[in-house]
């Protein structure tokens, strides 16, 4: 049996396009030796794939920044703002994903928003009414010609045009009909010219069928493809979907003249049965997404060839293939020096899914199988349990009732109780907890991790930092200070490195956007908390200031989804889980004098399932009351804040306000003042700071600015229920552009709280 993968990582094992990258923004390298680092990286990857013995491997997934920006300065879909900066087409490239601000001019980076379910962002592509769809780039066939050289056939992969055309921004008058034709025809010159090239297979990719899909979707769908395909000639078309099944959709892909369908048996839960349900046409190839490409578990070869089986014993021709792109899991176990066997026998991560594809296939067309050793080794992992369970964990979670879900008193009530005992000004104004993570703080924590400096050094360093920073809040005026969170490599990590239950690698990292990765724990088993994970800071912090401190938590829902999850329980007993352990802490804080905790939910909106009908019952029933369960605890007088990213919460606002927390900062700076509106017609109870600015860029707001901001903010919230902080935490800042920004944002609330006295 044939195998195939939909796409490999591309930063490297050791984030060497990462650093390469990083060292050409700072201007430390040209462009020439960025590119060599590239082609390196690209041969390397190609090689480890065919070595691995992988029959359809795919190109034109190597990207600088993302492959959906790729695709969009393929087809010339470049806003004239970054046309105008007269740049090379690299710098160009990377103006559009990180903005410029140099002698050529000053531009904002496009949009970044969440790929899907996944914690990958990608760019969203601008189309101006005057933008001309046309096949204008090359990168696809370079790249095709290049593998070709070093003798390795390869599977170009390209976003689809149906998924290009719901992805991209409208910024004009025109709208995505509008362009139809014109996707249509750079499409049909891209498989003209695939046809050129002697190309055998070309992969268009389209998530965007997994959604839930209008009478005008399917139309739109059918039109794209009834003109493109013809256009194919000796090249064969693989229409490849991911992230869930296409219930909407399935029938008509299999009547029309794709070669063959791209479907995934991991997330999608309806796929087989729409097999059974409609058949599958005998002379396409079913490329079966088997190998999970988004968690590390070793895959259940009893279970996948038995699947196999059914769609073989159908006469279904199948390709064994991941079941999206590995992107999203790391390169390789190799590196994890640390952790021991009875851990590592259980992950699978890119380079080890490309043996098991291998020895899927080998077993798949070989009667004997179960005789072979690692059909053997594969199966042991299964019979026996793993040492994960925790009696006391399950004791605990057994004896949760219906009472800890909620707080008392009512939220209203709480709030006047609150506003009595903090004597906040008006406006109160903070921060979201990260200050920048300068150079020297981890440089302190790398030396620490190396055993270069004692634990007692490192401390001081950081209590020096949280000191300074505490100062500079002070002096700043803001209301609610922050401890800086400079003792934290990850809000996620740092958790999981604390937690029981959970495991962490060394360089297991996973691209999140651009240049910027993340390295997700691994829940491995029952979570609890151990020992207080964030107290000490918290109380040394409050002990320098008379100002409210934060105590800064990160929530369930959060830890769980940025984590990789178990495969063996359900993901709302491990978010339970989780949400008893940050219990613990949370009713620790409080026993030791911390008056307002935050507990972060940034993730919660972003895995929402991609279906409207699985968003109660598959999600919000259960993240809601885990995160009631993180504080109901607490006395009425305590403030429980929360903080989230990407506010396109408009559709889940009365659950957002379930939560029950008593203030919410979210990001709002980007996405207008949209959500604004949507938050009074649902009568939002919560007190909210809406980001007043964007932290994504260093540019700092004037005073003017904000106060402008805020201005429109009070035509739609409360005034006694809008707090001023900036949209997201500071990490990833400067300390000059962040203290200018926030001298200028306490400035701003001072200037409304006069406008507005009572
Ligand atoms: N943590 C995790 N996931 C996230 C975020 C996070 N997903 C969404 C959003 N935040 C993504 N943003 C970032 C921002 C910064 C970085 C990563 C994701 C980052 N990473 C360092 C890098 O790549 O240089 C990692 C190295 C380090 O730890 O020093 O800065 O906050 N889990
Ligand atoms: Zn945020």
């Amino acid at each position: 049996m044939k195998t195939s993968v939909i796409g490999f990582p591309r930063v490297g094992t050791l984030r060497e396009l990462k650093f390469a990258s990083e060292k050409y923004f700072r201007k430390e390298t040209g462009a020439e030796e960025l590119l060599k680092e590239a082609r390196r990286l690209r041969k390397t990857h190609w090689t480890v794939q065919k070595e691995a013995g992988i029959d359809y491997i795919p190109c034109n997934g190597f990207s600088f920044y993302d492959t959906v920006l790729d695709t969009a300065v393929l087809l010339g879909i470049v806003p004239k703002r970054y046309q105008e900066l007269n740049l090379s087409a690299l710098d160009t490239y990377f103006a559009m994903a990180r903005g410029y601000q140099g002698e050529s001019g000053d531009v904002k980076a496009l949009a970044m928003k969440k790929w899907f379910n996944t914690n990958y962002h990608y760019i969203v592509p601008e189309a101006e009414d005057d933008t001309k769809i046309a096949l204008v780039g090359e990168k696809l066939w370079e790249e095709y010609e290049e593998a070709k050289a070093l003798g390795i056939e390869t599977k170009p992969v390209l976003t689809g045009p149906y998924t290009l055309l719901k992805l991209c921004r409208y910024t004009g008058s025109k709208t995505a009909d509008d362009f139809t034709d014109a996707v249509i025809a750079a499409y049909q010159q891209v498989l003209e010219k695939c046809a050129a090239h002697r190309i055998m297979w070309l992969q268009l990719d389209e998530p965007a069928l997994v959604r839930d899909l209008s009478k005008e979707d399917i139309a739109l769908f059918h039109k794209i493809y009834e003109n493109v395909l013809p256009c194919k000639k000796t090249v064969r078309i693989l229409l490849q979907t991911y992230f869930g099944d296409v219930r909407d959709i399935y029938k008509d892909l299999t009547e029309l003249p794709f070669d063959g369908i791209g479907l995934d048996f991991i997330e999608g839960k309806e796929t087989v049965h729409l097999i059974e349900k409609y058949g599958f046409p005998k002379d396409k190839l079913l490329f079966a997404g088997l190998v999970n490409g988004k968690n590390i578990w070793r895959n259940h070869y009893d279970r996948t060839l038995n699947q196999l089986q059914q769609l073989t014993g159908k006469g279904i021709q199948t390709v064994l293939s991941t079941s999206c792109s590995l992107l999203h899991v790391p390169y390789t176990v190799k590196h994890e020096t640390k952790l021991s066997e009875k851990y590592l026998d259980y992950f699978a991560f890119a380079e080890e899914k490309l043996s098991e594809l291998r020895e899927l296939s080998g077993f798949a067309e070989n009667p004997s199988y179960t005789q072979e050793s690692a059909y053997k080794k594969n199966s042991a992992l299964f019979v026996a349990d793993r040492d994960c369970k925790n009696a006391a964990v399950k004791k605990r979670l057994s004896e949760v009732t219906e009472k800890d879900y909620v707080r008392l008193p009512k939220r209203s009530e709480r709030q006047q109780l609150q506003k009595e005992t903090f004597h906040l000004p008006q406006f109160p104004t903070t921060t979201i907890g990260s200050f920048p993570q300068t150079k020297d703080v981890k440089q302190n924590r790398a030396a620490f991790r190396k055993g270069e400096i004692t634990e007692q050094e490192y401390t001081a360093f950081n209590k020096k930092k949280i000191a300074e920073c505490i100062k500079k809040q002070e002096e700043i005026g803001l209301d609610v200070l922050v401890h800086g969170e400079y003792e934290r490599n990850d809000m996620v990590e740092y958790f999981g490195e604390a937690l029981g239950g959970f495991l962490f690698t060394e360089k297991a990292w996973v691209q999140s956007y651009g240049t910027r990765c993340v390295k997700p724990p691994v829940i491995w088993g029952d979570v609890y908390r151990e020992k207080p994970m964030t107290v000490a800071w918290s109380v040394y912090a409050q002990s320098l200031t008379d100002k409210v401190m934060k105590g800064m938590l990160t929530g369930p829902v959060t830890i769980l989804n940025w984590s990789f999850p178990r495969e063996d329980i359900s993901i709302k007993e491990s978010i339970s889980q989780i949400a008893l352990a940050i219990r613990d802490e949370v009713l620790d804080l409080e026993a030791n004098g911390i008056r307002m905790i935050q507990i972060d939910e940034a993730a919660l909106r972003e895995k929402l399932p991609l279906r409207r009908s699985d968003w109660d019952t598959e999600y919000l029933d259960f993240a809601i009351p885990a995160f009631r369960l993180t504080h109901s605890g607490v006395r009425p007088e305590t403030q429980i804040h929360t903080h989230m990213c990407y506010s396109e919460f408009t559709d889940i606002i009365p659950a957002i306000d379930a939560m029950d927390a008593d203030v919410i900062t979210f990001e709002a700076s980007r996405s207008d003042l949209q959500i604004l509106s949507a938050l009074r017609e649902n009568h939002f109870e919560t007190e909210v700071g809406p980001g007043v600015y964007d932290i994504h860029s260093p540019r700092v707001p004037s005073v003017e600015e904000i106060v402008q901001v805020l201005e429109k903010m009070l035509t739609q919230i409360e005034p006694d229920k809008l707090w001023v902080n900036p949209d997201c935490g500071l990490k990833t800042r400067g300390i000059p552009e962040t203290e200018a920004s926030l001298i200028n944002m306490v400035q701003a609330a001072k200037q409304i709280r006069v406008a507005h006295s009572k």
